[in-house]
């Protein structure tokens, strides 16, 4: 049923549930007015406390039991709500209402996570992110549960506690907190030649996003699409962010998360806040059921990805994230999001790591939630009011009607009743099986060097050089050779001018040949060791997709750019800048001496967005110095400007300035890259604008090491 009001309806739905205390007296939960909320019961003013002050024990009781469980991964997560729209009806593939009805608006809500670090540590951290939504459709609730990798670390849900165990901080010492770069985790990457296609990614600037708004997501597993005539086809979700795929370099993120641990956080709530809606394109990739066997991977490989220059991704619809939740705990702590949440129209593969996960978050949400009901807390529920016979369990809020709690029933007139097919009923695909119940691994997944070796082929020099210096701080931090050495190998069967630049920057050599690790990480009587090392294959020379100098620079929307002002800066200059950057609709952030306001010398006043002491050079995308004697002359006397432009220099951003503003540059290593085309010295605003659409100039990289910053 067309219904563009649908966003509507799970915003209704949560209204019911939402507290106000605007012009609300203070009450106890039994909804007693309270007089005074500062000072227990005592005897006498200075007397022990009364053990009958049920509003002290109340209050306390409450705080005492105000967390719950941390998510076991991805605890540090951050959420927003919105909608999805449908370009165009898919029924050739499938019969979801949510790809066949264009009218329809369809309510999400959506989360994003780092995997490792704990629910406080800073959104910076080299790791995957997770990309979540839950899709609340009019015939049950869909979730997406993807990352914004399209690979896993493993091919079977088996390893998935080994992995996990490896990168979490280690268990004597609970160190070190997000952060992949230690013994345990190499130690397993390098027993286990799986990982590295997911791990490549990890080294790559994908595992630094500039931010959640600017990335890709990615379904990963195979997945059916089922259309009405019950024909089947293989699917690969992809989320494709409307402003491109852009990250921070690891410089800059290990100072971000010093200066604003929640930068990716703050970013995503304050462009919604803004109006700036953060948008991505869902796309399928789509393989005949007949087709499944024509690769050179296995489909249900979750370390394989199918490039899109074999198989193009097909944009279906748009999802749009409009709103901020009311509330962290209740919204974006409490979702639970569930693979195995999906309706008619969709279904799942054999993908070993797929099934292993449709067990394991309903599990994992019992012990985190704390009750079978999890359901029923309201950014959970569905649209659809569920009816069933099952009963009862902690916090079960709902006051089921009857005396039937069984099915098939006569005194409760047959009900809750079946559904057919036909009247919307979910009914598994149909796939013929008939195998040997067994204990292995196919032998199709027995490829662990081509994609990881295609991936890094098809990057851009720039994005190598990140890889590299990656591999080198990560393996840096390990502190056993014998790891080091085992990863120098893997990393050679990759590519050998990446090993090689690598083991020089970790002073060892490659070491000729290890012991072949394939028989502990797949199983002791395997015979797929035969098999390896397996030498690369090569299907494909590049992926260009796979690179993010290929992604989108058109806008400038939602960048923030630092304006660094004193008393007397030319109001003609910025005036000029500020129209040009607030037409592409960049933020424009005066950067002050101190807070309050600052004169131009027209002396109009103007409000200081960040005094120079408060803030940072990572926190800006690029810098505009306008000229103004007076201005300029103040900023050189504070040594934090130079640095606050050295930076940007080194992390490659756009940095422009006008008259006077030229001469503070000259305090700078800017001075020596007066040619570079993202430096804009007295040059129309416009270019400005178009070297910060361009994100980076990466061609900077190769001179910048020299920068002291
Ligand atoms: Fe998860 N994963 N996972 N995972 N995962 C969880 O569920 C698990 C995997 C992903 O924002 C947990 O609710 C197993 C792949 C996201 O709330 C847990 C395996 C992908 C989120 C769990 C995987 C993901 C989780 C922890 C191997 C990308 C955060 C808390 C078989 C396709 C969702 C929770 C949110 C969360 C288990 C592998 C994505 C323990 C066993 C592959 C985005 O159930």
């Amino acid at each position: 049923m067309a219904n563009k009001g649908q966003q509507s309806k799970k915003t209704e739905q949560l209204k019911k549930y939402t507290d106000d205390p605007q012009g609300q007296p203070l009450t106890t939960r039994q909804g007693l007015k309270v007089n005074d909320t500062n000072n227990s019961l005592k005897a006498g003013p200075r007397g022990s406390t009364l053990l009958e002050d049920f509003l002290l024990r109340e209050k306390i009781t409450s705080f005492d039991h105000e967390r719950i469980p941390e998510r076991i991964v991805h605890a540090r997560g951050s959420g927003a709500h919105g909608y999805f729209e449908l370009y165009e009806g898919q029924e050739a593939y499938t019969k979801a209402g949510i790809f066949n009805d264009t009218a329809r608006k369809t309510p999400v809500f959506a989360r994003f996570s780092t995997v490792a670090g704990s629910k406080g540590s800073p959104d910076l951290a080299r790791d995957v992110r997770g990309f979540a939504v839950k899709f609340y459709t009019e015939e049950g609730t869909w979730d997406l549960v993807g990352n914004n990798m399209p690979i896993f670390f493993i091919q079977d849900a088996m390893k998935f506690p080994d992995l996990i165990h490896s990168v979490k901080p280690e268990p004597n010492n609970e160190i070190p907190q997000a952060a992949s770069a230690h013994d345990t985790f190499y130690d397993f990457v390098s027993l286990t030649p799986e990982t590295l296609h997911n791990h490549i990614w990890a080294m790559s600037d994908r595992a630094i996003p500039r931010s959640l708004r600017m990335m890709e997501g990615f379904g990963i597993h195979t997945y059916r699409l089922i259309n009405a005539q019950g024909e089947s086809h293989f699917v690969k979700f992809h989320w494709k962010p409307i402003l491109g795929v852009h990250s921070v370099t690891w410089d800059e993120a290990v100072k971000i998360n010093g200066a604003d641990a929640d930068f990716h956080r703050r970013d995503l709530w304050e462009a919604i806040e803004a109006g700036q809606y953060p948008e991505w394109e869902l796309g399928f990739q789509i393989v005949p059921e007949a087709d499944e066997h024509k690769y050179e991977f296995d489909l249900l490989d979750p370390t394989k990805l199918i490039p899109e220059e074999m198989v193009p991704v097909t944009p279906v619809g748009k999802m749009t994230l409009n709103r901020n939740p009311e509330n962290f705990f209740a919204e974006t702590e409490q979702v639970a999001f569930l693979p195995g949440n999906i309706i008619p129209g969709i279904d799942f593969s054999n993908d070993p790591l797929l099934q292993g996960r449709l067990f394991s978050y309903r599990d994992t949400q019992l012990s985190r939630l704390g009750s079978p009901n999890f359901h029923q807390i309201p950014i959970n529920q569905p649209l659809v009011d569920p009816h069933n016979n099952q009963r009862d369990g902690h916090m079960q809020t709902r006051i089921p009607k009857g005396r039937t709690a069984y099915f098939p029933n006569t005194l409760g007139g047959g009900c809750p009743h079946l559904s057919k097919i036909a009247e919307g009923a979910f009914s598994s695909y149909e796939e013929r099986i008939d195998a040997k119940k067994i204990r292995t691994r196919s032998e199709s997944f027995v490829d662990f060097f081509s994609q990881p070796a295609l991936f890094y082929r098809s990057l851009a020099p720039w994005e190598k050089q990140h890889v590299t210096d990656a591999y080198s701080f990560e393996l840096g931090k390990c502190k056993q050779d014998h790891i080091k050495g085992r990863m120098l190998w893997m990393i050679e069967q990759i590519d050998a001018d990446l090993a090689q630049k690598v083991a020089d920057n970790l002073g060892m050599d490659i070491p000729k040949s290890i012991e072949k690790p394939i028989n502990q990480a797949i199983g002791a009587d395997s015979t797929v060791d035969d098999f390896q090392p397996g030498k690369a294959k090569n299907y494909l020379d590049t992926s260009p997709a796979l690179s993010q100098s290929n992604t989108k620079f058109d806008s400038i929307a939602t960048r923030q750019i630092a304006v660094l002002v004193a008393d007397g800066f030319s109001m003609h200059d910025f005036k000029a800048m500020k129209k040009a950057l607030e037409h592409g609709k960049a933020m424009v952030k005066l950067i002050g001496p101190h807070g309050g306001t600052v004169k131009c010398d027209t002396d109009m006043e103007h409000q200081v967005d960040a005094p120079i002491h408060t803030t940072e050079s990572v926190l800006f995308d690029a810098v505009y110095v306008p000229g103004g004697k007076k201005s300029i002359a103040t900023l050189m006397k504070n040594g934090k400007y130079i640095k606050f432009l050295n930076e940007a220099l080194k992390h490659c951003k756009a940095i422009a300035a006008d008259n006077e503003g030229e001469d503070l540059l000259e305090k700078t290593y800017v001075r020596d890259f007066k040619e570079d085309k993202a430096i804009c010295i007295n040059t129309a605003p416009d270019e400005f604008v178009n070297a910060v659409a361009r994100h980076r100039n990466w061609e900077r990289m190769e001179k910048t090491g020299a920068i002291p910053v």
